[in-house]
């Protein structure tokens, strides 16, 4: 019998299938669990004290089974964001001045009870989202590790107190970072857990008060999330679960008066609506990670294997649904074709199906909505372009009672919206270029600049490559994902143009300072 303890099994994105196996029964155990608590209903938590909507409850379907309901989740009234807000607000002296060791010690329970529970949590995003094994477990683990990364930022910046130098000999001078407050915390679907345990964790460590909405299709990971905050001893009010339709409480949310920063995750369009109206009386902190279309350039002197591999991992990895998913890639015109051929018997390969099952890689997209988009867009692409592979939905009894569509690969020139867009679904568009100058010029065209891949041997490509990207995030000559992989504390996630708005990232050295605000202290001491 192994006496492996959960915590004791480490996972992220890339992990091999052979440390997998001690994980595997974990990860059957905590499925069967949590399949036999589907379908009860659960009220919002101010205060840490349920509340419940007289709103209609709302469904949260399984993308694998759309009628395997996992939870009823209250639906949010503006009146219940005010009292979130006000329940936040209210608290934000007494964790403000709670000892930032004290915090520390609060947010390493949570990431330790993450660790704990990580098998519990990936089998509920699994469900929830239609995560792979891996993807579920990797976003468990990331998240542990992000609260802990955060927590340690706290302790190397001892506090974030600094002592300054003297002008004269008679003062005394010291910088200190102070939290803002109470901000609202809005996570997106894909990484439900490392997110929202991010975004939230950062805002909490720094001694800001928290109300956390997860996204409207992923509420019960949420409240995971929300439960580990309250067992590791978060006090009341200083961390609030709200579910509920974005439409209706999203702009309560951050319109509040008493909301003095957002931090949010998802798509460009709420973003932009969110940065330009949040600061009315003054600039308020708007901390925003959006979207991404990210290219892979692969040169004439890659080795091909690793760039397809690569690739497919990183367009296919969780059906395309990352903000860091490699949606184009510009080949060498040298080596275009061989590539795509070794791109397409990859895709080909994938084994599609209930991603709750050992070695399924690719499962479902998240809703009907984005497989109506998928059918949207691959009807355009067939009538448009060169369908490489895919382009419809997957048919099957594996398949037939959730959103599963088919990994795409479209083939397009250089000048195709196709290459701009994000459509956010397991849909590949590729391109031949002359050159690098030209790679990186269609490269740059885009909105957005979060991820970038790039497949070469030659160095002063690799430096032209560096130099020459918009993106926040480069990977060079990466087999296990050619711009997805991301980890705390190795690669910081920032977004730069569209795809962010503070130019330091998530997973990043700098990333909880940004939700504090200065205080510079002065003491004169005469005579
Ligand atoms: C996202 O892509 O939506 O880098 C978040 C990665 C992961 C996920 C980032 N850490 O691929």
């Amino acid at each position: 019998m192994s006496t492996l303890a959960p915590e004791d099994i480490r996972i992220t994105y890339t992990s091999q299938s052979a440390d997998m196996d001690a994980a595997h029964r974990f990860f059957d155990a905590a499925l069967a669990k949590v399949r036999s608590e589907a379908g009860r209903e659960y009220p919002l938590y101010i205060d840490h004290k349920p509340v419940k909507s007289s709103e209609a409850l709302l469904d949260d379907a399984s993308p694998i089974d759309s009628s395997l309901i996992l939870g009823r989740f209250a639906a949010a009234t503006p009146a219940h964001v005010d009292q979130a807000i006000r329940s936040a607000a209210a608290q934000k002296g007494a964790w403000r001045r709670t000892p930032w060791t004290e915090r520390v010690a609060l947010l390493r329970k949570a990431a330790q009870l993450t660790r704990q529970r990580k098998f519990e949590l990936a089998a509920v995003m699994s469900l929830e989202v239609g995560k792979s094994r891996l993807e579920a477990l990797g976003d468990a683990e990331e998240s542990a590790d992000l609260i802990d990364y955060y927590c340690e930022q706290m302790v190397k910046a001892e506090g974030f107190v600094t002592t300054m130098s003297k002008i004269t000999p008679i003062e005394t001078n010291v910088d200190v970072l102070r939290p803002y407050g109470v901000f609202v915390c809005i996570a997106p679907f894909n990484f439900p857990l490392a997110l929202s345990a991010g975004m939230s964790s950062a805002a909490l460590v720094a001694g800001n008060t928290v109300v956390y909405k997860p996204a409207q299709d992923t509420p019960w990971t949420g409240l995971k999330l929300y439960e580990i905050y309250r067992d590791a001893g978060i006090p009341a009010g200083v961390v609030n679960f709200i579910t509920g339709k974005g439409s209706v409480i999203g702009d309560p949310l951050w319109q509040h008066p008493l909301t003095d920063g957002i931090v949010f995750t998802g798509s460009k369009e709420v973003g932009l609506h969110m940065y330009a109206q949040f600061s009315k009386k003054w600039v308020k902190p708007c901390l925003l990670e959006l979207g991404g279309k990210n290219p892979a350039i692969v040169m004439d002197s890659a080795d091909l294997d690793m760039a397809a591999e690569g690739v497919m991992r990183s367009a296919f990895g969780l059906q395309g649904q990352k903000c860091s998913a490699c949606s184009r890639v510009y080949v060498h015109k040298a080596v275009a074709e061989p590539f795509f051929a070794k791109l397409v018997e990859r895709a080909k390969a994938i084994k599609a199906g209930d991603p709750t099952e050992r070695d399924v890689f690719f499962g479902p997209v998240i809703n009907e909505r984005a497989a109506k988009k998928f059918d949207a867009v691959a009807a355009r692409a067939k009538k448009e372009y060169e369908v490489l592979l895919g382009g419809e939905r997957l048919k099957g009894p594996a398949f037939d009672k959730g959103w599963f569509v088919a990994p795409t690969i479209v083939k397009a020139p250089l000048s195709s919206d196709f290459f701009m867009e994000e459509f956010f679904l397991p849909l590949l568009t590729v391109g031949v270029v002359d050159s690098l100058e030209v790679a990186l010029e269609e490269s740059n065209k885009a909105e957005f600049g979060l991820t970038g891949g790039f497949y070469s041997k030659k160095q002063e490509e690799i430096e032209a490559f560096w130099d020459g990207i918009e993106s926040g995030v480069t990977y060079v000559n990466k087999r296990s994902g050619a711009t997805t992989g991301a980890w705390p504390g190795a690669q910081s996630f920032t977004g730069w143009k569209g795809s962010g708005s503070t130019g330091k990232g998530g997973c990043g050295p700098y990333y909880v300072s940004q939700f504090m605000r200065e205080q510079s202290r002065t003491v004169i001491k005469e005579g």
